[in-house]
C-alpha cells in the first residue's frame, strides 16, 4: 500500500514512473555547498512547496527536515525518511544510522531510505546494518528506498560511475531487499578488468544503452530504479540526460540540486518538463 501511495501520487501518479526531491544535501555536503547558491533553501518549508507544487512523487529527507515540516505539510505528499546519513567533515566512507522505523511511522512516511557504500571498507557492516532497518521497515508495511553509491579506496573517482559497477550496486541492492533503487547515471567506463568480458562487443556510446543495462541487473526490471541529478548543470544536458534514462526504460528521476539551487519558480518549470519527459514515450518527444 505505502509502495502504491508512491506510484499513484503526483503528476506520475499510475504511469509507474518516480520523481523524487532528494533533500539530505545539508547533511552529506554541507549547507553552505548546498543552499547559499539560493538561500530560500534554507528553510525546509521550502522543499515541501516545492515538491508539492511540481507535482512531484515523494520528498525524500533526513528526520530533521520532515519533522521540520511536518507541522504544516503533513498528509501533503508522501515522504521518504532518509535513515542514515554522513557528513562531510570525515573522509570515513560511512553512514551513521541517523533515525528508525518508528520515526518513519511517527511522520506518516511512505519509506524509508539507506545510502549503502558497495566497495569502500565498513560495506559489510554497512549491509548488515540496512539488513535489519529494511526486516523492521517490511514487518511496518513501509517501502524500502536504497541509494546504491559504489566508492572505497579501490574505486578511482571516475570508477564510482563506471556502468558495471553502477550495475553491481544496483544489483546488491536488489538482493538487499529495496523496492525502489536510486543510482548514478552510469559512464560508459567498464572499471573491473575482470567484468570486461561481459560487455565486449556492446555498444556503450548511448546513455539509454547503458541504464538499459542497469534495469537488467536490478532483476530484468522487476525492481524501481531511479536515477540522480547530480551537480547543478545546464538544463539541456540535464534534460538530454532524462530522455536518455526514459528511453533505456529507467522508471524516473530524483533530483535535488539541480533542483533547490534555481529560484523556486525556475525549479518547478524544470522539474514539471522532467515529468513530461519522463511519461512521454520512448524516443518519441524529445527534450
Ligand atoms: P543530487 O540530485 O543533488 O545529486 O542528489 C542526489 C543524492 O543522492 C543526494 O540524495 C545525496 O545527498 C547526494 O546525491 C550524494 O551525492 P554524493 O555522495 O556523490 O556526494
Amino acid at each position: 500500500a505505502n509502495l502504491a501511495r508512491l506510484l499513484m501520487h503526483g503528476r506520475t501518479g499510475g504511469s509507474g514512473k518516480l520523481v523524487i526531491l532528494p533533500v539530505d544535501q545539508g547533511f552529506e555536503h554541507g549547507p553552505g555547498r548546498s543552499f547559499s547558491v539560493n538561500p530560500a533553501a534554507y528553510d525546509p518549508h521550502y522543499h515541501f512547496e516545492l515538491a508539492i507544487e511540481a507535482g512531484l512523487s515523494a520528498l525524500a529527507a533526513p528526520l530533521g527536515l520532515l519533522t521540520a515540516g511536518a507541522d504544516r505539510f503533513a498528509g501533503a505528499l508522501p515522504l521518504i525518511l532518509k535513515a542514515n546519513n554522513a557528513d562531510n567533515l570525515s573522509d570515513d566512507r560511512d553512514q551513521a544510522v541517523t533515525a528508525g522505523v518508528r520515526d518513519a511511522l511517527q511522520l506518516g512516511c511512505s519509506a524509508i531510505g539507506y545510502t549503502i557504500y558497495p566497495g569502500c571498507d565498513r560495506q559489510y557492516e554497512m549491509f548488515e546494518e540496512v539488513r535489519e532497518g529494511i526486516a523492521e521497515a517490511r514487518d511496518h508495511g513501509l517501502a524500502v528506498v536504497v541509494w546504491a553509491y559504489p566508492r572505497g579506496r579501490h574505486l578511482g573517482k571516475d570508477d564510482e560511475t563506471a556502468l558495471d559497477v553502477v550495475a553491481y550496486g544496483a544489483q546488491i541492492a536488489a538482493q538487499l531487499g529495496a523496492h525502489i533503487i536510486k543510482v548514478k547515471p552510469p559512464s560508459a567506463v567498464i572499471a573491473q578488468a575482470e567484468a570486461r568480458p561481459a560487455y565486449e562487443g556492446m555498444d556503450l556510446s548511448g546513455l539509454a544503452t547503458r541504464v538499459r543495462h542497469v534495469m537488467q541487473a536490478a532483476f530484468a526490471g522487476r525492481r524501481i530504479v531511479v536515477f540522480s541529478g547530480g551537480p547543478a548543470k545546464d538544463v539541456t544536458a540535464l534534460y538530454d540526460e532524462i530522455a536518455a534514462i526514459r528511453d533505456g526504460g529507467g522508471h524516473g528521476s530524483i533530483v535535488g540540486r539541480n533542483s533547490f539551487q534555481r529560484p523556486f519558480g525556475e525549479a518547478r518549470d524544470m522539474l514539471g518538463r522532467i515529468i513530461d519527459i519522463h511519461l512521454s514515450q520512448a524516443g518519441g518527444q524529445g527534450p
